[in-house]
């Protein structure tokens, strides 16, 4: 018995790991939780009681390691990151806990189906694509390393937006996610922090005669945090995700209600309130929004405060701490705490500020994830200045001693301080967010080998002239837990008769299959594995969207969020060149390869030519779809709302992937990885991680095709003139010919004019430039399908050479080369 009054001992009791023991928790949280008995509960009562178990599982392991935080003084890992794409939980709880089959059973005593209630959960969409799903996969990383990370980040409560198509068309919806309950969180109002904003700053001399600055804000918000378990696989390890939501400080003015201003009384709630409302779909054009940069700076600074203040005693002594921490910053997206942890050592900690600057730059490091220039945050000066007073002040003292050390680098070289200043004249005042991270930062990184090389030669030259030990290349990863192992349950059950399980944490063995590539018998089990994923797929497609798709057809899928860059375009042209070439009678329909194209993709709302091109390919597959004389040959689908759930069942059923961004354009990719190691062939150019793919996987086993990085600069240098390419290719020219007729439109020549006016005069990555060399590849993989064993030869060798792009590689990669820290 332990002493009622011994709190340290009171021990967490898990439920018993057997199905009466899952039953009985079960049917308590059904009863006491959700207060119905098992014969009243809806499916949603099913579903929350469902979850609150599993979590009991977790819970012991994770109160240990957040007790274990406090107490011991190792060093974590702060991951800031304004997204976070985590999919849905209950499946990724019930595989680290390995419960999966006690639940079935415990669930079927009680009448009730896993699946049923699996499909309840709306997953939590927190993000708009890769960055958001890598920051996923690597906390998922160092929760199966038991290293310790805090993940922080903002509880939107409305994430990346539900897509419908009307007559075609994108249409969103608003995300509600958290309607019917959310049962993976944990508020700890108690927790809480207080964000400022705006106000101004005063001097002023404080009692030992040291000259400060003090801001005095103009109003303030709370940052309310949200706690979610971030398990590792399988290892008793918990990690925690920490997301804040935003609340009014003072909830309700009662002075004003009683006066009988009821609007007026909530008026400051609800402006509070909106910093977290909403995540913000744009990706490719960071527009000034204001809000954006105080939901940056709003869980930046609630995230910091939390680290140093609570994690941390307040006794710490603050030269010590990058023993304790290292923040990751995500993109640009949080660098706005740089200037932040100055503020907390300078004005609060009352460190003086060359060591405080010392102490900064020890704490960051930066992952930058893009290469279009207009992807790399900019803020006006004004906007800081007004937002963040004090923050300014402190960037502006930052900038100064930093051209300084330009100049004493390079003597008279006036131009390069200009260009490398973080604050830039020119359209207006702004600071360089990008620019802000490097000189914080122990180390820039780039996310594949390319892109990382680009970043450091191209975007950021000056800066890795001064430091060149600064820049290093960490290319991406998936986790094999999500998109292989829970995700594809059947390859995972053939790849583990023939490796053994200890690939889903040491991703490497995947090796050891390589010589069943050559195994007949494999193969043929192989290919029944995609075949079942197949059928998977196709039922979920009909019950989901309504789709009747043809068996026995190359499954294509292009499955990324719409960009130009990333040439959705491109591959319409390809099925459109089919279609054409078929409904023209110049082919033979017996000549084409049968293939069923699968596109899912979401534009950003504002973002005009990816809506169109989301319309012409809903115009294209209607078109496609009900022509005779493509029945059972061409098949297009475009199921609505692309996210991870899908993903999940999507991509073990793919037989082709398609990453075709323009050379230079595509930071890494991940799609790219999660098909490779699904058993999918990859037709790419060379561009992010399709690099090291191919390198990994072979020629032979990769259809390459397009212009390299270095051809594409030499084009835009010479002048790109994408007509000229429309009148060469005379297939391309008909393709082009054929959308602009009305044939996908009813007749209406004028529907797509916007696009393919676009791409015969702009297309500003070069879609057209690259078609033929695309048409050609494809016609390759064509003619390679046809001899299915050595199709699924490659298949094969192509999950066994990608145990490399596993997140826990990028993990031990940071770790060893920019972390430093130990596992518990
Ligand atoms: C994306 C890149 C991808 C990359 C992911 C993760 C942004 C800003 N960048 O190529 O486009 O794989 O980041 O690094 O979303």
């Amino acid at each position: 018995m332990v002493p009622t009054h011994d709190r340290a001992l009171a021990p967490v009791q898990s439920p018993e790991t057997d199905v009466d023991g899952f039953v009985g928790a079960f049917l308590r949280e059904l009863n006491f939780g959700q207060g119905v008995s098992l014969a009243r509960a809806s499916v949603n009562d099913q579903h929350l009681a469902l979850a609150r178990t599993v979590r009991q599982y977790l819970m012991a392991r994770w109160l240990e390691a957040i007790a274990q935080q406090r107490k011991n003084p190792v060093k974590a890992v702060g991951y800031l990151s304004a997204e976070y794409l985590l999919g849905r939980q209950l499946d990724n709880a019930l595989l680290a806990t390995g419960l999966v089959d006690v639940v079935e059973e415990g669930l079927a005593a009680c009448g009730l189906s896993l699946d049923t209630l699996r499909d309840q959960e709306v997953e939590p969409g927190l993000g708009n694509g890769g960055l958001g799903r890598l920051a996923a996969c690597f906390i998922d990383s160092l929760a199966t390393m038991s290293v310790p990370c805090i993940g922080y980040g903002i509880r939107y409560e409305y994430g990346i937006f539900r897509q419908t198509f009307v007559d075609g068309r994108q249409v969103e919806q608003p995300d509600t996610w958290l309607t019917l309950g959310g049962p993976w969180e944990f508020p700890h109002p108690e927790s809480s922090q207080l964000v400022n904003f705006a106000g101004h700053t005063e001097r002023f001399t404080d009692e030992d005669g040291v000259e400060r600055t003090r801001w005095v804000p103009g109003w303030n918000v709370l940052g309310v945090p949200y706690n979610y378990m971030v398990p590792g696989y399988r290892n008793g390890r918990v990690n925690t995700l920490r997301l804040w939501s935003a609340r009014a400080t003072k909830a309700f003015d009662l002075e004003i209600f009683n006066a009988g201003d009821y609007a007026e009384a909530v008026r400051a709630q609800t402006f509070a309130e909106n910093i977290s409302k909403v995540l913000y779909p744009e990706d490719s054009t960071p527009q000034g929004k204001e809000l954006r940069l105080q939901q940056q700076y709003f869980f930046v600074a609630c995230s910091l405060a939390d680290y140093m203040f609570e994690v941390l005693h307040s006794t710490f002594d603050p030269a010590a701490l990058a023993d304790r921490i290292i923040f990751q910053l995500n993109d640009t997206h949080p660098v706005i705490a740089v200037p932040e942890l100055m503020r907390l050592l300078v004005d609060v900690l009352k460190q003086p500020w060359d060591k405080a600057w010392a102490i900064t730059r020890q704490c960051f490091a930066y992952t930058c994830h893009t290469l279009l220039p207009e992807a790399l945050e900019v803020w006006p000066v004004e906007l800081i200045g007004r937002l963040l007073p004090r923050h300014m002040e402190i960037i502006e003292r930052i900038n100064a001693e930093f051209l300084d050390e330009v100049r004493a680098a390079f003597p008279g070289d006036e131009m390069r301080v200009r260009r490398m200043s973080i604050i830039s004249d020119y359209p207006e005042r702004g600071v360089r967010m990008a620019f802000l991270a490097t000189v914080a930062a122990t180390r820039v990184n780039g996310v594949a080998a390319l892109h990382s090389e680009l970043l450091r030669d191209k975007v950021l030259p000056d800066f890795s002239e001064l430091w060149p030990e600064k820049f290093i290349n960490v290319t991406n990863g998936v986790t094999p837990r999500r998109f292989v192992r829970q995700s594809n349950p059947l390859l995972s059950g053939l790849i583990t008769e023939a490796v053994g399980d200890g690939w889903v944490t040491d991703l490497d063995r995947l090796r050891g299959l390589e010589p069943l590539a050559d195994d007949a018998g494999f193969r043929a089990r192989f290919r029944e594995v995609k075949q079942a994923n197949k059928t998977r797929l196709f039922e979920l497609l009909q019950r989901r969207d309504g789709y009747d798709l043809p068996e026995g057809s190359m499954l294509d899928v292009m499955v990324k969020r719409l960009h130009e860059y990333k040439r959705q375009s491109l591959k319409l042209l390809h099925i459109v060149t089919l279609y054409e070439s078929l409904v023209s009678g110049r082919v033979d329909p017996a000549d084409i390869v049968p293939r069923t194209f699968i596109f899912g993709a979401k534009a950003a709302p504002g973002y005009r030519m990816a809506k169109e091109t989301i319309y012409l390919i809903n115009s294209v597959a209607s078109v496609v779809n009900a022509d005779p004389r493509a029945k059972g040959v061409l098949t297009v689908a475009f199921p609505a709302n692309y996210n991870v759930t899908l993903a999940e069942t999507l991509i073990p059923a793919a037989d082709l992937s398609e990453q075709i961004s323009l050379a230079g354009k595509e930071a890494s990719g991940t799609g790219n990885m999660k098909f490779a190691l699904n058993g999918a062939l990859t037709i790419g150019t060379d561009d992010g991680a399709n690099v090291e793919l191919r390198q990994l996987v072979g020629d032979d086993n990769f259809f390459l095709f397009g212009m390299l990085e270095p051809e594409v600069a030499a084009l835009t240098e010479r002048g790109y003139v994408p007509s000229s390419f429309y009148e060469a290719d005379d297939d391309l020219k008909r393709a082009i010919d054929l959308i602009s007729s009305g044939a996908f439109s009813g007749g209406d020549r004028g529907a797509f004019e916007p696009l393919v006016s676009n791409l015969l005069h702009e297309d500003r990555f070069m879609a057209l430039a690259d078609y033929r060399a695309y048409v050609d590849a494809q016609a390759k993989v064509d003619a390679a399908y046809g001899d299915q064993e050595a199709w699924s030869r490659s298949a094969i060798l192509n999950i066994a050479r990608c145990g490399f792009f596993s997140s826990d590689r990028s993990m031990r990669d940071y770790i060893d080369r920019i972390w430093h820290t130990e596992p518990v």
